[in-house]
Order: C-alpha cells, then structure tokens, then sequence
C-alpha cells in the first residue's frame, strides 16, 4: 500500500536534543534493518514480488504478442461451430499460462449457408431482368475477401424459403415505419420487404415485416448511413480508403434479439441450457423468422430499387437515403417482380466455449474476462481483437501467478462461442450456470472487438 506523502509531512513532534540523537539512530538502524529485510526478502522470493501487480503485468505486456494471436485466430473463418482448431488452440494457450482450463460444448440449433438466389423478373412474362450475384468482390490486397477464404453471404436464423412477389421500400424496417406506411396506404401484406440496415437490430425489422405479412425481406446497407464517408463527398472505397466497398454485405443474425417474449441463444432451449443427454426443444419461432430473407450491396440493391423511381407514394423526407439512382419512391411496381430463394442447412450443432481459471484465495468471487470466438468471416476486429487481448491477458496473468502472487478472487477467462448468431455461448453457459454466476460473479470485463480502425477503445484491466 502506498502511504500518503501529505500526512507524514504532517506528521511532526517535539523533542529534546537527546532524543533527538536517539532517534537519528533509531532511525538509522530501523533503515539498515528494513534494507536486509528487503535484500533478504528480494533473494528469498522472485524478484517480481516487489513490485507491484500492475508492474508485473505492464513488464510482461512490453513484449506484445497481440499481433501473433490475431494472426492465429484470423488464419481461417471462425464461423460459430466450425473452428474447433480455434477451441483446442485457446484451451492450450491457457493451459500454457497456468490456468485450469477446460472445453464446454453446447449442442445447439443453427443454420449455415448453403443456396440463394434473386432475381428481378418482368410481372407478365417472368423474364429476368436482373440476377443478383449476391458476392462479395475479391479484392487482391486483401486476401480475407477471397471466395476459398470466406463465407457466402447470409444471415444466421433466416428462414428457408422460395417467394415471388412485388416488392416496396420501408425504410429502416421499425414498428414506426410500418405504421408510416400505413398511413400513407402501402399494403406490404403479401411483398418483399426491403429495408435499410440501421436504427434497430436487424432481426426485429425481420419481425416487424412478418407481422405486416411481409412473405421475404432484403436487408441492405445504404451510403446514406456512412456518416457521410461517401465515394459521393469523394472518399475513396475500401480498399483504396475508407468509405464502404459498394459489393460488401452486412453478414448478421436474424434472430429477434430484443423483441418482446424473444430470448437470446438457442431459440429451441429458451431458459435451459442446451446441454445433456436428452435436450427438450421448443418451436424457435418465437425468437426467429419464417420469411426468407437475405442480405445483399448497396451495388446489388440499386437496379432493383430502381424499379421503383416513381412509383406509389413517396418516402417521407426522412426516409432518403444516398443510393445513387434511385429517388426512394415506395413502390409497388406492378410491372417488376423479386424472386428470392433462401436455403440454409439447419441442424443440431456443437459450440465450444473455452475457459481458463486462475484461482483466487476466494473461491466465491469470481471476476470473468471474455470475448467471443466465432466471427462471420475471419474477425479480425469483432472478434478477434479481442481474442488477442484475452490471450495476452492469460499470459500476463501466469507471468503473475508464476511470480508468486496469489489472486484474491478467482479470475475466470472465458472464450465463447456462437455470440454472432445470437449470444449463444454466454446464455446456454449463464442458463447452466446461472446460480454460480448469480451468486459469485462480481464483475465481467467483456473484451469483444477491443480494437477497430476508427475507435481505439482502451480497456482498464482491475486485477486485485
Ligand atoms: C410466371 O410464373 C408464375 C409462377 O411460377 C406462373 O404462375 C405464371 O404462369 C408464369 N407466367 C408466364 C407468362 O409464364
Ligand atoms: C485462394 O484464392 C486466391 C485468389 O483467387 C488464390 O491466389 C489462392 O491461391 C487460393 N488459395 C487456396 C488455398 O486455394
Ligand atoms: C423457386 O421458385 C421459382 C418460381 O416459383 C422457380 O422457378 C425456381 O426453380 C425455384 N427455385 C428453387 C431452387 O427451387
Ligand atoms: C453448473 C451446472 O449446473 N452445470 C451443469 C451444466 O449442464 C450439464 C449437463 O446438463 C450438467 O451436467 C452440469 O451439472
């Protein structure tokens, strides 16, 4: 403990002159005295003991080898459920640090992409005018973009389907928009859905189109909602800078996630975990989609929504976006149809998380450290920016308990699984867990994407 310098400048007697001499030497022996201590003190533990915890820590974090794990885990996708490599790799770091760790599987519900398509036909005829690609460009600087290196475009919980209809634009998809067009005599009973990404979670403007009688929706990310970053005020795309790609597409999770009666996590286990031998399951409807739907460009999005330039009533001023070429008319056009066809493989699938535990002099509080492990693609951000940080964590953590120091309260590092499609990981592990969580966690530092581009956060690590 530190002593307060105002208080021992504070602190003054008085005294005779032979007290005076007394206590100089006092005061001399009482230094050689503390000096042999510290010296015999300093050669009979590690040495790192004097310092303080926070110092061990920074020493061994000044050979940052955040950058090696970021590679480790950015080598491949690390799609919920298909990295297993990453789950044994994490367990071993951990290990390798000195924590007790282990490996929790969950057996959950989950879709993986398989088949899509859309295209834009003539009503009469049912000629295509126009075939979404639905890909991503292959940029050559960027060897995450390539095809035998990524994920097809998709979104975790939509639904299986093939629907043709005509199709509207409603804005960012919220119960407010769907009122809007309401008002302004849109019927959306029995169309597509195309909203903008924004505003709300992306699954709610799914159940928001579901309960209008949407039967499909198109999410799509519109330049309007770049912050201004535009190609349009002269900012360059990604690669070449940093306004949006035009071909990039918001990979997410379609689940209801916030939506009244909806929980997160496996939508077949509500409640429980999703864990054991005989695993009861719901319908997962109530916190998931039954209309197809699929994420796609803003360069993909314009010729459709093109279609539309005059045609039905007009979008309320706040509901134009920056789509080039398109004048944000509602629609119909009764001359143009959407087919869009959405088949993803859904099955019962294993998610891995990872925990690794310091243990503390008190076992009855527990500080948990996490991040998630799975990322749409390869994560190098959200994630795995901070997967690094909690494997430097482990390593400065052991370096601590190699030196001698005991924690006291247990620090439980934990790598989760399955957070992308719908914080599956931390709730199946909070439904198997929830007593111990409730009755010894203290504190939960969440560590997920701890670096971006633009947003430098600076996590606080409180260790003691
Ligand atoms: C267009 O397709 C629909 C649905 O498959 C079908 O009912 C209709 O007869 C087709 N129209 C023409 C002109 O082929
Ligand atoms: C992946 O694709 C890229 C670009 O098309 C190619 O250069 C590379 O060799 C491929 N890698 C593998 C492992 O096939
Ligand atoms: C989807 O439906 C359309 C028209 O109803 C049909 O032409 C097409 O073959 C179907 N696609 C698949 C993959 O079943
Ligand atoms: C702490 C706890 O309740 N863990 C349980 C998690 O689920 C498995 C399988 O049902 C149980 O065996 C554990 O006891």
């Amino acid at each position: 403990m530190a002593i307060d310098e105002k208080s021992l400048s504070g602190y003054s007697v008085a005294r005779t002159n032979r007290a005076s001499k007394a206590f100089t030497i006092l005061k001399y022996s009482l230094c050689t005295y503390l000096a042999i201590y510290v010296y015999l003190n300093f050669i009979s533990t590690r040495d790192s003991l004097s310092l303080s915890p926070e110092q061990v820590i920074l020493n061994e974090l000044e050979s940052n080898h955040a950058g090696e794990w970021l590679q480790k885990y950015t080598d491949k996708p690390s799609l919920t459920g298909t990295a297993k490599n990453l789950a044994d790799w994490t367990k071993l770091k951990f290990e390798e640090y000195g924590a007790s760790a282990s490996i929790d599987t969950y057996e959950v519900y989950l879709s993986f992409p398989h088949e899509h398509d859309l295209s834009l036909l003539d009503s009469k005829t049912n000629e295509t005018l126009y075939k979404a690609p639905l890909e991503e460009d292959e940029l050559s600087v960027d060897p995450a973009s390539f095809k035998n290196n990524t994920v097809p475009t998709f979104l975790g919980y939509a639904a299986n389907g093939n629907v043709t209809a005509e199709y509207v634009y409603v804005n960012y998809g919220t119960k407010n928009d769907f009122e809007e067009l309401k008002k302004l005599g849109v019927d959306v009973n029995g169309k597509i859905a195309i909203a903008r990404y924004g505003a709300i979670f992306r699954g709610l403007k799914v159940k928001f189109a579901q309960d209008n009688g949407a039967i499909g929706v198109l999410l799509y990310s519109d330049p309007g909602d770049d912050h201004g970053i535009t190609p349009a005020n002269g900012y360059k795309q990604y690669p070449e800078g940093p306004a949006r790609n035009d071909g990039s597409v918001q990979r997410g999770s379609a689940q209801f996630l916030g939506g009244l009666g909806a929980t997160p996590g496996d939508p077949t286990t509500p409640g429980y975990p999703s864990q054991g031998d005989d695993i009861k399951r719901s319908d997962p409807h109530q916190s998931t989609g039954k209309i197809p739907v699929l994420p796609i460009s803003y360069r993909e999005i314009k010729p459709i929504l093109a279609k539309l330039n005059g045609k039905g009533a007009k979008s309320p001023k706040k509901w134009v976006g920056e789509l080039e070429g398109y004048d944000y008319s509602i629609g119909p056009n009764p001359k143009v149809q959407l087919n869009l066809y959405n088949n993803q493989i859904y099955n019962i699938t294993p998610i891995w998380n990872v925990y690794g535990e310091f243990e503390g002099e008190s076992k009855d509080e527990v500080i948990l450290i996490g991040n998630h492990r799975d990322a749409w693609v390869t994560g190098a951000s959200d994630p795995h920016s901070g997967s690094a940080v909690l494997i430097e964590v482990a390593r400065a953590l052991g370096k601590l308990k190699a030196s001698g120091y005991k924690f006291k309260r247990t620090i439980r590092l934990a790598s989760w699984d399955g957070e992308e499609q719908g914080l599956l990981g931390l709730t199946e592990a909070g439904e198997n867990f929830s007593k111990e969580f409730q009755s010894k966690v203290i504190a939960y530092l969440n560590l997920d994407s701890s670096l971006q581009i633009c947003y430098i956060q600076r996590k606080v690590l409180v260790l003691y």
